[in-house]
């Protein structure tokens, strides 16, 4: 067995050394990346590829005999045959040897075994120390959850005034954990428990369908824009800045044309911004519906005869601070219309109670017909949609769900707004 080491830059560079030394039927038994150079410890040193290609002596001497299949498979895989011919400048002396003891091919991959095991153990300790982390980080955020779980109980404990049976207790937590307002919760379970037998009470099942039915009578839906009387529906989406007044606009076209085949154009009096009319423009395109861009309540008019055989006319608005008072003045100028216009106020359910509460006062200057609530998909906590319901009694028309047009935008139903905050479906 003639065994030859090179230490090389790439593999190409040891396949024409390996055929000019030891010819094209010599096989790669080994190959690993080492150090090399003048560094402390070959640190510093340039990494180079050690090759170690051996061959048998019977092959020497018969070159037409077949490698076992495991040499002419690496044969194959690593090219040799196939390479041109070098200068073997690069070659590090190992041992050449004649004799048949396989200790000569053993040995380098003896070598390569104890490398890896090197490693497997530098693995093992790094691992460990990231065990560690992790495990202090678990450890962090269990201390954490603790602490929420204690201030949870110690809240309950100020419930004391609040003398309610095991079941209505458990679902007062879960309204108000669901962001349905104390005053609000404790409401409904207050009434509820005037109204529940004692035994009934301790059905746990009975005791959530109650409160269901009473959350269902508390909140008002409209069936999307079929509430509409007119045989020519015009609605105008209103609101803050980014809550998904133009998706929703594009969402409720499609549904009106898909759903129930109406004749729709859209009219956007977002004039000022070039990006918001080109993103309309392109919805319009896609849906194939008109689209006229309006500036004022004269050219809004013009717009809407223009569509007069229309079955819906949509209109899309430019996002209002509700702070900004010019804005609202101008919105006010154009949409303070009641009867023709059938106006959405567009909240997004990710923003705080407080300032949807600011925002819906500001624009509640305007007649308002009902509310959309978009990004459902981004929020975890829906008793909002309650407290906003139960403080302006403004009904909800559609629900949206994310950022796919046509698709994400579903008819505000009672039974879905109090499976948001009841989890009825998932129990
Ligand atoms: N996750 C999620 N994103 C939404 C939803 N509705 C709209 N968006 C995204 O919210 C962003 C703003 O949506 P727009 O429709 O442009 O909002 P807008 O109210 O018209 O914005 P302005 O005209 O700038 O005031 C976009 O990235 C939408 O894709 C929804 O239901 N869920
Ligand atoms: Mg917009």
């Amino acid at each position: 067995m003639d065994l030859k080491r090179y230490r090389v830059n790439n593999i190409q560079e040891a396949l024409q050394l390996i055929k000019k030394d030891l010819g094209p039927e010599a096989v790669i038994v080994s190959t690993r990346q080492v150090k090399e150079g003048k560094g402390t410890f070959g640190l510093f040193g340039k990494t180079v590829l050690e090759v170690t290609a051996a061959l048998d002596q019977e092959q020497k001497s018969a070159p037409a005999k077949t490698p076992p299949p495991t040499q002419a498979a690496a044969a194959v895989a690593y090219g040799i045959k196939d390479q041109e011919t070098q200068p073997s400048s690069n070659v590090v002396p190992f041992r050449s040897t004649s004799t048949k003891d396989s200790q000569s091919l053993i040995l380098p991959i003896q070598k390569d075994v104890q490398e890896l095991k090197e490693s497997i153990d530098e693995i093992k300790i790094k691992t460990a120390t990231y065990g560690d982390h992790v495990i202090n980080q678990l450890k962090h955020e269990l201390g954490e959850m603790r602490h929420m779980l204690h201030m949870i109980v110690s809240q309950s404990v100020h419930h004391d005034d609040l003398h309610l049976p095991e079941n209505l207790m458990i679902l007062f937590q879960q309204m108000k954990f669901g962001g349905l307002e104390e005053k609000f919760a404790r409401r409904v379970v207050l009434e509820a428990q005037k109204n529940i037998s004692e035994e009934d009470l301790q059905n746990f099942s009975y005791v959530k369908i109650f409160l269901a039915r009473m959350l269902m009578k508390i909140i008002k839906t409209t069936n999307g824009i079929e509430n509409i009387e007119q045989s020519q529906k015009i609605v105008s989406l209103i609101g803050p800045t980014g809550v998904g007044k133009t998706t929703t606009a594009a969402k409720i076209c499609s549904e009106q044309i898909l759903q129930y085949k109406r004749k729709v154009a859209l009219i956007t009096v977002d004039t000022m911004r070039i990006a918001a009319v080109e993103q309309l423009r392109a919805y319009a395109k896609v849906i194939n519906v008109p689209l006229s861009i309006v500036s004022d309540k004269v050219e809004l008019d013009r717009a809407i005869s223009s569509y007069a055989d229309y079955d819906v006319i949509v209109i899309d608005t430019g996002g209002c601070s509700q702070r900004d008072e010019t804005q609202m003045f101008e919105l006010r100028d154009i949409f303070d219309e009641r009867g023709r216009l059938h106006n959405i106020l567009v909240l997004s359910a990710t923003t705080k109670d407080s300032d949807t509460n600011e925002i819906t006062r500001k624009f509640g200057s305007m007649p308002l017909d009902s509310i959309v609530f978009t990004k459902l998909d981004e929020s975890s906590s829906y008793g909002s949609i309650f407290n906003h319901a139960i403080r302006f009694k403004k009904p909800v028309s559609y629900l949206t769900t994310g950022q796919n047009v046509p698709e994400d935008i579903e008819l505000a139903t009672k039974e879905r707004l109090v499976d948001l905050l009841l989890h009825i479906s998932g129990s």
